[in-house]
C-alpha cells in the first residue's frame, strides 16, 4: 500500500486501486501503530473514494516532522569517507564509527527546507565536490514503530567533509539539501531485506552514473538505528531516518547544475530531482 501527499488530498493506491482519501491531516494520518491496518480498513468505507486519478503531483510526504540520518552504515560508505578525509586525518573515525556499537546518526532537515519529487535539490555555491546519497528512509511513529519507508536523496558536499568532520552539518544542511518522496510505502510487514535501490543520474540527456546495490549489504537492522534515535529524544510526529549511503559515485565525479538525479527502490518507485544553485 503506498499513500501519496498531492495537492488534491492523499491519494491512496492498494494493488491496481487508487482511492482519495477524505480530508485528513498528514500528521494525525500517519503517526499510529498499525498503519498498514487502518488503510486497509478505510477500503469500501466512506473515508476512501475509488479515483481515477494519477498521483502526478505529488508533495513530500512529510509535514511537521524532523528528518534524521545515519552515517557510514555500508562498507562502501567507510571506504569513501576514508579517501576524501585521509589528507584531514580523520580517516579513523570513519573505520572506528562503522564497528562501533553507537551509530552515528545526524540532523539532516526540516520539512521546510526539503523538496520532493520532481523538486530542486541544491549543491553549495562554495563546495567543488558535491554528491547525491540515495538512502532507504524510514519512518517510525511516535512510539518508535516503523511503519512506512520512503526514498530519500542526502545530498552531500564531500570537500567540505573531507576537509574536516567537523564541518559535517555544512556539508550535510542547508536549503534543498534534502529530497524525499514519492510516497510513504506501508507494507504490511518490514521491507524485504533483498530490496534492491537504484541511482541514476543524467547530464544534458546522457547517463553519467549508474549503480545498484541491495539494502541487505547495511551492517546495521533499521530498528537499531531507530533504537538509538529514539533513545533520549521524544518525536510527537514521528520521524523520517534516511538509513545511510551504499551507492558513491568515483572520486572524479561531482554533481552539476542541471543534472537529473533519479533514485529507485523495489516496491516504493522513483524519486527524481534536478539539481540546482541557489540564485545569486
Ligand atoms: O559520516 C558522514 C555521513 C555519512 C553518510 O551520510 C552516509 O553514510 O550516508
Ligand atoms: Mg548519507
Amino acid at each position: 500500500m503506498k499513500i501519496f501527499k498531492t495537492t488534491q488530498g492523499v491519494i491512496m493506491t492498494h494493488e491496481t486501486d487508487l482511492y482519495l482519501l477524505e480530508e485528513l491531516d498528514w500528521d494525525y494520518l500517519i503517526n499510529r501503530d498499525g498503519l498498514y491496518d487502518f488503510l486497509l480498513g478505510l477500503i469500501g468505507s466512506l473515508h476512501a473514494k475509488a479515483v481515477d486519478l494519477i498521483p502526478t503531483d505529488s508533495l513530500p510526504p512529510i509535514q511537521s516532522q524532523e528528518i534524521w540520518a545515519a552515517g557510514v552504515t555500508y562498507l562502501r560508505s567507510r571506504e569513501a569517507r576514508m579517501e576524501e578525509a585521509k589528507d584531514s586525518g580523520a580517516a579513523d573515525f570513519y573505520a572506528k564509527v562503522y564497528e562501533a556499537e553507537r551509530p552515528e546518526i545526524f540532523f539532516k532537515s526540516t520539512a521546510a527546507r526539503a523538496v520532493g519529487e520532481g523538486g530542486q535539490v541544491r549543491i553549495r555555491r562554495d563546495a567543488k565536490w558535491n554528491v547525491p546519497e540515495p538512502e532507504l528512509t524510514l519512518y517510525a511513529n511516535s512510539n518508535g514503530n516503523i511503519v512506512a519507508y520512503t526514498i530519500g536523496n542526502d545530498m552531500s558536499s564531500r570537500d567540505i567533509e573531507g576537509e574536516n568532520p567537523l564541518y559535517l552539518p555544512q556539508a550535510k544542511c542547508y536549503d534543498h539539501s534534502a529530497a524525499i518522496g514519492p510516497c510513504l510505502y506501508v507494507p504490511a510487514t518490514p521491507i524485504d531485506a533483498n530490496t534492491a535501490i537504484s541511482m541514476r543520474i543524467s547530464r544534458k540527456g546522457e547517463e553519467v552514473f549508474a549503480g545498484q546495490i541491495n539494502i541487505n549489504q547495511m551492517k546495521r537492522s533499521h530498528t537499531e538505528l531507530i533504537g538509538y534515535l529514539f533513545r533520549e529524544m521524544s518525536f510527537p510526529h514521528g520521524v523520517f531516518l534516511m538509513t545511510g549511503t551504499c551507492l558513491v559515485p568515483p572520486n572524479e565525479f561531482t554533481l552539476a547544475e542541471h543534472d537529473l538525479v533519479s533514485i529507485s527502490i523495489e516496491g516504493i518507485g522513483t524519486l527524481t530531482n534536478t539539481v540546482t544553485l541557489k540564485a545569486n
